[in-house]
């Protein structure tokens, strides 16, 4: 059965992937052995194979999308279980971009792996970012930018949340086509990654440091 769901979302087939999720969750399997032993362990393959360049983005959307129709079905389930997510994450496109399709896939890759991801979405200015800090106390923010205009608004969020003494509470990961290391370095975040499977790598770094 767990091997019925993990090829689902391997193929990005949205309704096996429910489907046997449901049955799985009817036939007693505990919702965190279907999350870790088939969504998680697919998307971590899914991850594997785009390094390796034998998938592309159009097929790691298609089982992102297929992950997340079989979290609609064991998300209650992992609550009602008091599954614990393996860490917190504000995520948003810093302000004046709205290119969100990136954004969207890392977030899809973050919740594939486990984390539970708050969206502020596109257009997020400094501020918002610090009141999410505030409300949601994640263990992570994730900024997205794809413009070199717009990417310069990434270290007014790591100004603001110094300001309001909310710096040492969060770790900051940065990314988005022309941000590089050497830039997520210069505005003092705590790491860059490429691409979205790059980002769920970093994120466990950082919440396990
Ligand atoms: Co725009 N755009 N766009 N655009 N657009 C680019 C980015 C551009 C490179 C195109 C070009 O000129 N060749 C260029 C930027 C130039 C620059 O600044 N260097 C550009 C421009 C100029 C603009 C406008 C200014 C055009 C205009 O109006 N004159 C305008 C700006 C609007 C605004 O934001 N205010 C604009 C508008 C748009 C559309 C609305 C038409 C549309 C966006 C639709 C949407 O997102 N809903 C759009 C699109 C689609 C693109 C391109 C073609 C594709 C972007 C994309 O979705 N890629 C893009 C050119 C290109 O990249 N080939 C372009 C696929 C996506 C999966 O990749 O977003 O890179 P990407 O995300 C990757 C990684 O970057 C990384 O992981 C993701 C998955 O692997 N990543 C992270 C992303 N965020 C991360 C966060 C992390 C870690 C990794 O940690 C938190």
């Amino acid at each position: 059965m767990l091997n019925e769901i993990r090829n689902a979302v391997l193929q990005g087939d949205l309704d096996a992937a429910r489907e046997g999720t449901e049955r799985a969750l009817a036939a007693g399997v505990a919702p965190a052995e279907i999350l870790n032993k088939a969504l998680i362990l697919a998307m971590d393959e899914v991850g594997q194979e785009y390094e390796s360049g034998i998938r592309f983005i159009p097929e790691m959307l298609v089982s992102a999308e297929a992950m997340k129709s079989a979290m609609t079905i064991l998300r209650p389930a992992l609550t009602s279980a008091g599954v614990e997510p393996r860490g917190r994450i504000v995520l948003g496109t810093v302000e004046g971009d709205l290119h969100d399709i990136g954004k969207d896939l890392v977030g899809m890759m973050l919740e594939g792996a486990g984390f539970e991801v708050i969206d502020l979405g596109v257009e997020v200015p400094a501020q918002r970012f610090v009141e999410a800090v505030r409300e949601h106390r994640p263990d992570l923010i994730g900024m997205s930018a794809l413009l070199t205009t717009t990417m310069i608004h990434m270290p007014e969020v790591i100004a603001a949340l110094r300001e309001n003494g909310l710096r040492g509470g969060v770790k900051v990961m940065v990314g988005g086509a022309p941000v590089t290391e050497a830039y997520a370095l210069e505005i003092g975040a705590d790491g860059f990654a490429e691409d979205a499977a790059g980002v769920v790598k970093l994120a466990v770094r950082l919440v396990n440091k």
